[in-house]
């Protein structure tokens, strides 16, 4: 039944990928060979499918939809250890800024990869990332931006961050920001899409 569950998050199959869940869980399989075997797995697939440019961003979209569900009901039953293997993520879009499909996007991805995220929304202010930062003990912060505007804000973030000899890394995407910029405000990481934020973050981790 962990193929099934793997193919129906391949599918964007969002009612089957719960149903399967559930059911696996009620037969008492462990959560973690659930999500490593069966979600995961299934995401696997859908990056490589995307990477090859054999299947496009709505597709994307409806995988990422089914795996958060069927997270959604695995959660209560990981520890907090096999939930968050991979590190805590605080994610928000920039202050100023209201885009959050993109973010959204990437924090599902990221959930699905094993991450602990903490999503602190949109049009979130400097100090209120640094707080969460340092509040979560993050590993990663990420930061959304989609207008040539906002992106500016981005730069006070990770200024702060530097000063406050914080460790946590920081990765920055969206739409106009490029390796270019990422680089010349001192980010430790850029990604162009939400399958490349993954690969990143467990590269920076
Ligand atoms: Co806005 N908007 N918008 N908008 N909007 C853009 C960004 C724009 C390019 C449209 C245009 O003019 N062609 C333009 C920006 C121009 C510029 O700055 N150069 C624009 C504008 C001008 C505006 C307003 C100012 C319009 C107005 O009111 N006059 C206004 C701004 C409001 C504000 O933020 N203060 C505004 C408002 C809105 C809506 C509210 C209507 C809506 C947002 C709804 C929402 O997000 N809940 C909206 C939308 C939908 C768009 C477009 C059409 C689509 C954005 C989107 O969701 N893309 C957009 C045009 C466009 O991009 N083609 C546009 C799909 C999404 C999956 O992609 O967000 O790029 P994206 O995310 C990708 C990657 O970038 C990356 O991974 C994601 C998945 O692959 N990524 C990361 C994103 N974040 C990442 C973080 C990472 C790593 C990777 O690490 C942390």
């Amino acid at each position: 039944m962990l193929n099934e569950l793997k193919n129906s998050i391949i599918e964007g199959n969002e009612e089957k990928a719960k149903e399967i869940t559930t059911k696996l869980l009620t037969e008492g399989k462990n959560p973690k060979e659930v999500l490593d075997n069966g979600l995961v797995a299934g995401m696997d697939v859908v990056g490589q499918q995307f990477k090859a440019y054999e299947i496009y961003l709505p597709e994307v979209i409806m995988s990422a939809t089914a795996m958060k569900s069927a997270m959604d009901l695995l959660k209560p039953h990981l520890s907090k250890t096999e939930a968050a293997t991979m590190g805590t993520v605080v994610m928000a879009t920039i202050e100023g800024d209201v885009h959050d499909i993109g973010k959204n996007l990437v924090s599902m991805m990221l959930e699905g990869a094993g991450f602990n995220i903490v999503d602190l929304g949109v049009d979130v202010p400097v100090e209120k990332i640094i707080d969460a930062a340092q509040e979560q003990n993050a590993d990663l912060v990420g930061i959304s931006a989609l207008l040539t505007t906002t992106m500016l804000a981005m730069e006070p973030v990770i200024k702060m961050i530097r000063e406050k000899n914080m460790k946590v890394k920081v990765m920055v995407g969206g739409a106009p920001i490029t390796k270019e910029y990422a680089d010349k405000i001192g980010a430790d990481g850029f990604a162009p899409d939400a399958l490349r934020a993954i690969s990143l973050a467990k590269q920076l981790l």
